[in-house]
């Protein structure tokens, strides 16, 4: 079935425009869809959660979450693709009759609409020549702001992803406000992450899965060939190179997913160039790399993963780097929208089985 598409997946949309989406479902599919508001942003807006569901209240639920930092767009991209398959595409009635749904495109509304309002990408390209320290300037302040927009005595934002109290503080995060990874003045000093914990508090252990889409950096291999690859399949801790109990079960998840995102074959490209993109597109699969936070990528503590495993008490809990692109690392062609979302939603395919039959 061909969802109906009242949104469109070929750009990145401006947080409104995913808010509208969310109201229209709830509009149109009020039996099976609602939208409430977990919380408010430091700048005001509207931190907006949409609950899917077409079978019993008690079903187990997934708890989904994008865009905590701002400029990894692919996020909230997916995650509101994610949406659209359970909500629009009949295809996927068995995902919602038998799972609840909790889900959240944006929970970091204000970085995400900072980022929108760079300079041009093609004013960039001659900042570089022209003006050097107005280029390192547009990197650091708006496409590139990856922080909340909270203000504190000398810089703006903290990284959500840093600011979740368990272990708070103890490795790969930052004290000083001007820095990427700042984790705030206190565990939690955000709304937007006191939202997210004040909702998995609320369900408990209804909860059985939890997702936070991230986006990589596209690395240099991944920027030549598509046949290497930045992308990241994490569980926790990201606190200790220590792995959970139940360390055996949350790989082994993950390796299905992972095989199941890498059995969509051939990545498209649209370029001109069509003996390449077509010998790109006939090597199968994206590949992720799979393990825990710090044993795979690097260890920081204060990551909603974690706090979600540790404290929330959610067993299954990861966090899902997509890929990068582009020259700047985080502009995956929208056009590449698409196809990481097909390719990706086999994988959410893959864990709703999981909960629903475990
Ligand atoms: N990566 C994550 C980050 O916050 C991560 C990696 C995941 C760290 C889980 C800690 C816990 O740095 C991105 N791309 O943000
Ligand atoms: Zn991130």
């Amino acid at each position: 079935a061909t969802p109906t598409g009242r949104i469109s997946f070929t750009e990145y949309q401006r947080y409104g425009a995913i808010q509208d989406y969310l109201s229209e479902l709830a509009a149109n599919y009020p039996d099976i869809v609602s939208v409430e508001e977990i919380g408010t942003s430091y700048e005001g807006r509207s931190i907006s959660m949409i609950k899917i569901g077409a079978g019993s209240s008690d079903n187990p639920t997934i708890l989904v979450d994008g865009g905590i930092h701002a400029r990894e767009w692919i996020s909230p991209a997916f995650v509101t693709y994610i949406i659209q398959e359970l909500v629009e595409n009949e295809a996927n009635r068995n995902m919602i009759e038998n799972t609840n749904w909790l889900i959240i495109p944006v929970l970091n509304p204000d970085g995400y609409e900072y980022t929108h309002t760079s300079v041009s990408k093609n004013y960039w390209l001659i900042i570089p020549v022209l003006n050097p320290d107005g280029y390192e300037y547009t990197h650091t302040s708006a496409r590139l702001w990856r922080k909340t927009r909270s203000y504190g005595t000398i810089c703006f934002g903290v990284d959500g992803n840093r600011n979740f109290d368990y272990h708070w503080m103890e490795t790969g995060a930052s004290a000083y406000q001007c820095d990427e990874t700042y984790a705030g003045d206190a565990a939690f000093s955000e709304s937007e992450t006191a939202a997210l914990r004040d909702l998995v508090l609320a369900y408990g252990d209804q909860i059985k899965l939890y997702l936070t889409f991230h986006q990589h950096l596209a690395n240099l291999k991944q920027l030549l060939c598509e046949t290497f690859y930045g992308n990241y399949l994490l569980y926790p801790w990201g606190y200790t190179s220590e792995l959970p109990e139940d360390a055996d079960v949350l790989d082994a998840l993950a390796v299905d997913v992972e095989a199941a995102i890498a059995s969509v074959a051939g990545t498209r490209y649209t370029i001109g160039a069509v003996d390449v993109e077509a010998a790109i597109a006939s090597v199968a699969g994206t590949r992720y790399t799979i393990g825990s936070s710090t044993n795979v990528l690097y260890a920081a503590a204060g990551g909603s993963d974690d706090w979600v495993k540790g404290v929330g008490g959610v067993a299954l809990s990861y966090t899902i780097e997509l890929p990068g692109g582009g020259i700047w690392g985080f502009d995956l062609p929208a056009a590449r929208i698409l196809p990481v979302s097909l390719e990706t939603f086999e994988g959410v395919k893959v864990y709703q089985s999981y909960v629903e039959n475990n």
